[in-house]
This record gives structure tokens, C-alpha cells and sequence, in this order.
């Protein structure tokens, strides 16, 4: 049997890594996509198919988190058995700025999606799987945290989220719905959103080697985070779902980055050693080596000639915005993906090394190709957050 599942966020980084996953394992897949003035499809692009084809397998609905009547019919039209609640302001540092919006998609969006199961007669039939968070930990009350570490929310996006979490929880318990939570540490992606510090990082980079941006302005150094890709993380969703008995996950790697050592492996991949100096506002990140060998290996030796002069100039390449800074901030974030090891046989595939390294040259390549667009006349973005 052909089963069918229902992705909210579908133009996401984790809607369109598991758009594709589950069409490789034969799925139907329909995905919530919000209207905007511009197309926002770039992420799923090449799984879309012509409305016009017959019998497609990849199915995209307007819709939005916010609108009970648009996620009751959706769920109603598509019939889905599995649904994954992906959508979300999924910025911690921007739902500061939008908490209302945030409250109401990221909190009340799965509430209307379990309700809708209800309404439509659907409990027997359909899993759900809420994307939760470590946000949720925030003020952390022990390291490394698991599903039974109390939580402790510090932004708008994450009190959010904790609603989410335990109504997930609630509608299970009462209702005895198939419903789980995945609590994910951080993922990322070369198809991570432009303004999470690991891609802000990487696409940074390639635009500096480049000779297409002098400096990366940064928020706190210090925060640390687990790490790991999202290819892996959403095959844990998926592995969620396939369990016999609902239930809530921590999926994590047990390794914890600081920023500053993020920024640091990310410029090494390309043979640039940096060196930090000052305190807090005053931090500067500066070239202290260049190994020729490796740049032009990495980035190529037409470019190795500019970016030395520039560093003989000026060596700062990261410097301090407290603009980024966060009026609350989580400090340091360690999962412990024992129980999903060994309940569900999670086993990510890439580290910290893998998952820079994939960042790192897939900006490369798209930098070079917006400098080359640059040079024959075009205009390309200039990515200003
Ligand atoms: P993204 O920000 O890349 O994607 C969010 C998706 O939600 C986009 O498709 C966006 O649409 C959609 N969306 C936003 N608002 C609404 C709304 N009101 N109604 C319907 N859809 C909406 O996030 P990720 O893919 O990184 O994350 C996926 C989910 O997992 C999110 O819920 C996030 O909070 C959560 N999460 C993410 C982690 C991570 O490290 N990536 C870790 C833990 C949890 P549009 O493209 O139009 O903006
Ligand atoms: P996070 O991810 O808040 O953990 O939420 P983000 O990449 O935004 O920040 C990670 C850490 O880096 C620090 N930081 C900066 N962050 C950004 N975005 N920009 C900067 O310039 C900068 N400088 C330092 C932050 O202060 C923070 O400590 C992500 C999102 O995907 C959530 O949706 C998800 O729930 C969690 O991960 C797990």
C-alpha cells in the first residue's frame, strides 16, 4: 500500500530533505506551502511536478499554520497517514520581534492540526510527529540533556514550542492519538536558512575568499551547540513515526561546538588559520596564516593573489555586532541521543567535519557563480540581514 504524508513547511530545509526522503521509499507527499509575493519553492524545486501530470507524488497545497479552516480541509483533502509539523518562525533571535505570530504558528499550529485528526474521525489513522526542540531547554538544569531533562524556555520562539510540545503529549494521553515529539538539537545544511549562524558562517566565508565581502559581523562567540546535519535528523523523523507506540526523542550528536570553534573549522577548511583577540564587543577574528597550498586546492589559485593583499591591509575578517546579541541567550546545548540509538536505531551518518565541509564548498561554488553573474553585468542579492 502507497502511503501518504502530509508536510507542513515543505519549503523548509527539514520539509524538503524529507520531501525527498520519503519519495524515495514510495510515499505520496503533500506539503503545506504559505503564499508569498515571491516563489518561495527554490528548496523543492526539483521534486515539483507539472499540476497537469497525472498521478503525481509530490503535491503542494497554499496554505498557513494560522488558518484552522485551510489545515482542517488540506488534512481532509490529502487523507494523510502520516503528518510532520514542520512549519514554523523557526528564528529564535526574530521571534524577540514577532512573539504574537510566532505564539500562534509555532505554538496553536500543531493544536489545529490534532484537532482537525479528531474532527475528521481521523485517530486511528493518521501519526503525527511535532518538530520540538532543544530550545526548549534553554537555562539548561544538567549537561548533557535527554527526555527526561526538565525544560527551561528562553525566547518567544521557544515558550512557544513548549506548548506545542506537551498538547502533542496532552492529545496522546487523552485521546490516545499517534502523536510524538522529536526534541532536535541544532541541523544544518548547505540548505540551512541564510541567517542561522552556520550558514551565515560558510556563506560569509566564500564571499571574503571571494573578494565579495571584507568582514563577518557576529552576535556571542561563546554559545555552544550540538551540531549535526539534516539529512540525518530527518530520517529520524521518519524512524519516530514508524514505531509501534508514540513517544518523545531526543535526536542529537553528544558533541558541543562553540561558535568561535565553528568559525574557526570553517575558515580551516579552505588553509586560513584565524586567531581571535579582545573581550565580548571588542572579540576581532584575524588571519594569522594563510597555506597557500590548501586555498588553492579548496578555493582555487586565481583568487590567492587578491585575498593576500587585502589580508596584508587589513587582517580582521569576523568581527562584533551586538545587534546580534540576544536579550536572553541559551548557553550551551548537549543532547543525549542514547535512547534513540537504541530504541529507534538512530545512527547519524555525518560529523561536524562532514557537515562543514558540505557547507563550506557548496557555498563556494554558489558564491563563484553569483561573482561571475556580477562580472557579466548582473545583479545579484546582497544577502543583508
Ligand atoms: P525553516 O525555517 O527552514 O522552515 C520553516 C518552514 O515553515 C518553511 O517552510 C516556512 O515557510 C514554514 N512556515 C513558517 N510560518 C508558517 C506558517 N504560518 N504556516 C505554514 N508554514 C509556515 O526551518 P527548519 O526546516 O530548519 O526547521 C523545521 C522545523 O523544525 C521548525 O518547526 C523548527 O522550529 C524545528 N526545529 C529546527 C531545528 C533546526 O536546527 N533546523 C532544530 C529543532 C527544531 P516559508 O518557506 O514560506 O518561510
Ligand atoms: P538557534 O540557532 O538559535 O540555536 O536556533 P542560530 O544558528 O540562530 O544560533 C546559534 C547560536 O549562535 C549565536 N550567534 C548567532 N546566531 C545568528 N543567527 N546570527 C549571528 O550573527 C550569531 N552570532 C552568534 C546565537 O546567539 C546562538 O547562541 C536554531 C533554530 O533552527 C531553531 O528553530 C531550532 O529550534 C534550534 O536551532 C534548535
Amino acid at each position: 500500500m502507497t502511503k501518504t504524508a502530509l508536510i507542513t513547511g515543505i519549503t523548509g530545509q527539514d520539509g524538503a530533505y524529507l520531501a525527498e526522503f520519503l519519495i524515495k521509499k514510495g510515499y505520496i507527499v503533500h506539503g503545506m506551502k504559505r503564499r508569498s509575493s515571491l516563489i518561495n519553492t527554490d528548496r523543492v524545486d526539483h521534486l515539483y511536478q507539472d499540476p497537469h501530470v497525472e498521478k503525481r507524488n509530490f503535491i503542494l497545497h497554499y496554505g498557513d499554520l494560522s488558518d484552522s479552516m485551510n489545515v482542517t480541509r488540506i488534512i481532509q483533502e490529502c487523507q494523510p497517514d502520516e503528518i510532520y509539523n514542520l512549519g514554523a518562525m523557526s528564528h529564535v533571535k526574530v521571534s524577540f520581534d514577532v512573539p504574537e505570530y510566532t505564539a500562534n504558528t509555532d505554538g496553536i499550529g500543531i493544536l489545529r492540526i490534532l484537532e482537525s485528526i479528531r474532527l475528521l474521525g481521523m485517530v486511528e489513522r493518521a501519526r503525527i510527529y511535532q518538530a520540538s526542540t532543544s530550545e526548549l531547554y534553554g537555562l539548561v538544569s544538567e549537561i548533557p540533556q535527554n527526555e527526561r531533562t526538565p525544560f527551561y524556555p528562553r525566547s518567544p520562539y521557544a515558550c512557544a514550542k513548549l506548548y506545542a510540545y506537551w498538547i502533542t503529549v496532552n492529545y496522546r494521553e487523552s485521546y490516545g492519538l499517534h502523536a510524538s515529539n522529536g526534541i532536535l538539537f541544532n541541523h544544518e545544511s548547505p540548505i540551512r536558512g541564510e541567517t542561522f549562524v552556520s550558514r551565515k558562517i560558510t556563506r560569509a566565508l566564500a564571499r571574503i575568499v571571494l573578494g565579495m565581502q571584507d568582514v563577518l559581523y557576529m552576535g556571542n562567540l561563546s554559545s555552544k551547540r550540538d551540531w549535526g546535519h539534516a539529512k540525518d535528523y530527518v530520517k529520524a523523523m521518519y524512524m519516530i513515526l514508524q514505531q509501534e507506540k508514540p513517544d518523545d526523542y531526543v535526536i542529537a550528536t553528544g558533541i558541543t561546538t562553540e561558535v568561535r570553534e565553528f568559525i574557526y573549522k570553517a575558515f580551516s577548511m579552505v588553509g586560513i588559520d584565524l586567531e581571535f583577540t579582545g573581550k565580548e564587543e571588542n572579540e576581532r577574528g584575524y588571519v594569522a596564516k594563510i597555506n597557500d597550498d590548501d586555498f588553492v586546492n579548496s578555493v582555487g589559485a586565481e583568487y590567492l593573489g587578491n585575498f593576500s593583499s587585502r589580508i596584508s591591509i587589513n587582517p580582521v575578517v569576523v568581527e562584533i555586532d551586538p545587534a546580534y546579541y540576544r536579550p536572553t541567550e541559551v548557553d550551551i546545548l548537549l543532547g543525549d541521543p542514547a535512547k534513540a540509538r537504541e530504541k529507534l536505531g538512530w545512527i547519524p551518518e555525518y560529523d561536524l567535519h562532514g557537515l562543514i565541509t558540505d557547507m563550506v564548498f557548496s557555498d563556494l561554488q554558489l558564491m563563484k557563480k553569483e561573482k561571475y553573474l556580477r562580472k557579466g553585468g548582473y545583479l545579484t542579492l546582497n544577502y543583508f540581514e
